[in-house]
């Protein structure tokens, strides 16, 4: 009596995989192994993270990446640690990340496996010397029995992936994970345990929620339609409240918060960046998978299901409308009346 009420049925990532795994019956365990790999890598990258500031980790390394952004230490760090977890896991024929202009192949050490894994090791650096929260975003892609090895076989529409998700950087360590045509979970690290932890089962976003998230710095740039859903937000002409503005800007952070809460989190393409910002393969796809199968809605800048997009190469663009299924339909019916529909 008076025993604290202690839960022994504690449901970690390893054994939740365990448990996807028996669901499938020709599954070989390579998937299985492939994702023990990743949270290695996001629990080494957290711990770096964590210890930033102590040695001297924050700040830039001296190099830049492919598109020119000073690269931060813990940018290099975390793109070497998820290039050695790949590598090592014998299941990841290739790897694209956000901080290597070229695909990275594994055919020594792996040339037969099954997987391609593309990621943008740790998105939101630029404010890290900041204590803002960043994240690594993920998706992992099943190889056509004909691949060839080469970054054709990675262009496919979102619907194709069989696994993405992202982990967030924060005062803890916070994992989201969802399958082809699953449901979204998200874990936390318990670091004493070493061990990511279930601790919100089958998320699922609300409809609605009247929060946006945009950089309304780049309102000069913006397209009519984007232009008048925003206004729309801020000066409702229903005479109802107007919408809670929150922008981090960091893509994690703000996914993260869009997914508990609800709302609409954007990044349109506009005048200036004609393409859009985000990157398909590993910004864009992955986290329009997590909010589809968490009920959610994402189109691009044309209002395509974001799903369903191609991208021409492994670092192409795209603008993006992630969040709740009614706030992103606002956003789709103000651009079919400018004429504009997916
Ligand atoms: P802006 C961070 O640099 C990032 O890639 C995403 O994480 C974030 O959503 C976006 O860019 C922020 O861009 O132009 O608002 O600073």
């Amino acid at each position: 009596a008076g025993r604290e009420e202690v839960n022994t049925n504690i449901v970690s990532l390893t054994r939740f995989l365990t448990e996807e795994q028996s669901k499938v019956k020709e599954a070989t365990g390579d998937f299985t192994l492939l994702c023990h790999a990743l949270q290695f890598a996001f629990k080494s990258i957290a711990y770096y993270i964590r210890r930033a500031s102590l040695i001297n980790l924050n700040g830039l390394a001296g190099s830049s990446n492919t598109t020119g952004d000073d690269q931060k230490k813990l940018d290099v760090i975390g793109n070497d640690l998820f290039i050695a977890a790949m590598r090592g896991s014998g299941k990841c024929r290739m790897l694209v990340s956000e901080e290597e202009e070229k695909l990275i192949t594994f055919f020594d050490s792996s040339p037969n496996a099954r997987y391609a894994v593309a990621c943008d090791p740790i998105d939101g650096s630029s404010n890290i010397d900041a204590g803002v929260s960043v994240g690594t975003i993920f998706s992992i892609i099943k190889l056509a029995d004909n691949a060839k090895g080469s970054a054709e076989d990675l262009l496919m529409p979102g619907t194709e992936l069989v696994a993405s998700g992202f982990t967030m950087y924060g005062a803890s360590a916070q994992l989201v994970i969802t399958m082809k045509g699953g449901s979204v979970n998200g874990f936390t690290l318990d670091t004493s345990l070493g061990e990511f932890i279930l601790t919100h089962p089958d998320m699922r976003i609300p409809r609605t929620r009247s929060i946006y998230s945009v950089n309304e710095g780049n309102s000069k740039y913006w397209e009519e339609p984007v232009k008048e859903y925003i206004e729309s937000l801020k000066y409702p002409k229903d005479g109802g409240k107007p919408y809670s503005a929150r922008y981090i800007g960091s893509m994690v952070a703000d996914a993260y918060r869009t997914l508990l809460y609800g709302g609409i989190f954007a990044y349109p393409a506009d005048k200036k960046t004609v393409k859009g910002k985000l990157r398909i393969l590993y910004e864009c796809a992955p986290m329009a998978m997590v909010f589809e199968n968490a009920g959610g809605k994402a189109v691009n800048s044309k209002m395509q299901r974001m799903l369903e997009v191609v991208p021409e190469h492994i670092h192409d663009r795209s603008g993006i409308f992630l969040g709740s299924a009614d706030e992103v339909q606002k956003v789709i019916d103000i651009h079919k009346k400018h004429g504009i529909v997916g």
